[in-house]
């Protein structure tokens, strides 16, 4: 029996957040021992829907490399490397592009998001963004794909757009599940729980950086939003910064929320969230620790990537030759 793909991927946009590391490093960590073939991208193409310096874009893509390798994302273990070394992935992209309506893109929450947020540059490639990670998915015959839920709509269109392919033609690509965790899905911002925590948030203190020191992060989660009882309960609707507090500490330290709630009754919120700094800090200084390590040796990271590309490279050319074969092109390589 074949055994199952699991690929996702991360924008080399910046320094990742806390909620980066959550929502979606956290789970691939997990199933990384499981018994999927695991694929993890580097997603720079989708980083240029928003405008780049080329200097701080090649410094994020060794960052975020460094980054899968501190988390132990190691290269004997899964695949990793840069989606643009694998040109199948924009060649598919073509392909589906030919199959998606404009509607569909139009729709979607985090073209509306940018093209607000980013109203100087409202590029193709903003738009065109889901068809690019659809093509990053089913290239692989991707049977999981484990995200925040933020992506979940993209998903949805990946899976939309295989179907629509197979229908068309003749069964080509696996329909791939979302795995989306049910603790952790979506980290709110420190300073407005009503929004999702995000690296490119301007105002410095709604994130935690996966740079942060321990005084920035105790200094972070000490002004963090809360209201203005005093008792640590998970819910979410009336106390969304503490919940979001709880969440934290409970995927940091892997108790449960009702473990956290008893572990935290009677205490306020001053101790509590001390508690949660400290949980955040005891996982991300020896991170910090490893990645400045990784970082110090860039040849080692062009090494891994190099080798990762070759490996994906394989598997997206067979991909590419039997899409091409289905749809009558004259496949001539
Ligand atoms: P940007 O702010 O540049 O748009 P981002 O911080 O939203 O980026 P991405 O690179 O788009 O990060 O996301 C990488 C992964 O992290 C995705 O799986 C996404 O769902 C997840 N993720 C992003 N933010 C959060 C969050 N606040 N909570 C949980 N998961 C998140
Ligand atoms: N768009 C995703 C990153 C991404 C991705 C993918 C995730 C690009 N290609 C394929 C899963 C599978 C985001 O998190 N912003």
């Amino acid at each position: 029996m074949e055994s199952k793909i699991l690929f996702s991927a991360i924008q080399p946009s910046g320094i990742l957040t806390l909620g980066n590391y959550i929502g979606a490093i956290s789970n691939w960590i997990k199933l990384l021992d499981t018994e999927y073939n695991c694929i993890f991208s580097i997603a720079d193409l989708h980083t240029l829907t928003v405008k780049q310096d080329p200097v701080q874009f090649k410094q994020n893509v060794f960052d975020l490399a460094a980054t899968y390798l501190a988390c132990d994302l190691n290269p004997d273990k899964c695949i990793f490397f840069l989606q643009s070394s694998v040109h199948q992935h924009t060649e598919l992209t073509w392909i589906l592009n030919t199959i998606t309506y404009p509607g569909e893109l139009q729709r979607m929450t985090q073209f509306k998001d940018k093209s607000k947020s980013h109203s100087d540059n409202i590029n193709m490639g903003l738009m065109d963004y889901p068809v690019l990670m659809a093509s990053d998915i089913l290239l692989y015959n991707t049977n999981l794909v484990p995200v925040g839920a933020d992506q979940k709509q993209h998903l949805e269109l990946a899976r939309n757009l295989a179907e629509r392919f197979n229908n068309r033609y003749t069964d080509t690509f696996i329909i791939p599940e979302p795995y989306i965790s049910e603790n952790g899905a979506k980290i709110m911002s420190l300073q407005n729980p009503d929004k999702k925590m995000s690296k490119s948030d301007a105002n410095l203190n709604s994130f935690i950086s996966l740079n942060d020191d321990e005084n920035t992060i105790i200094k972070k989660f000490k002004k963090a939003v809360t209201d203005s009882e005093n008792e640590v309960r998970y819910d979410a609707i009336n106390k969304a910064g503490i919940s979001n507090l709880l969440t934290i500490y409970s995927v940091m330290t892997g108790k449960t929320i009702k473990e956290s709630e008893n572990e935290f009754s009677g205490h306020g919120y001053g101790v509590f969230k001390t508690s949660v700094a400290e949980a955040v800090a005891e996982v991300l200084i020896p991170l910090q620790k490893r990645k400045t390590q990784f970082l110090s040796d860039k040849g080692y990271i062009e090494n891994v990537l190099k080798n990762g590309a070759e490996k994906a490279l394989d598997k997206a050319e067979k991909k590419i030759k039997q899409v091409y074969n289905t749809i009558g092109i004259l496949y001539q390589k």
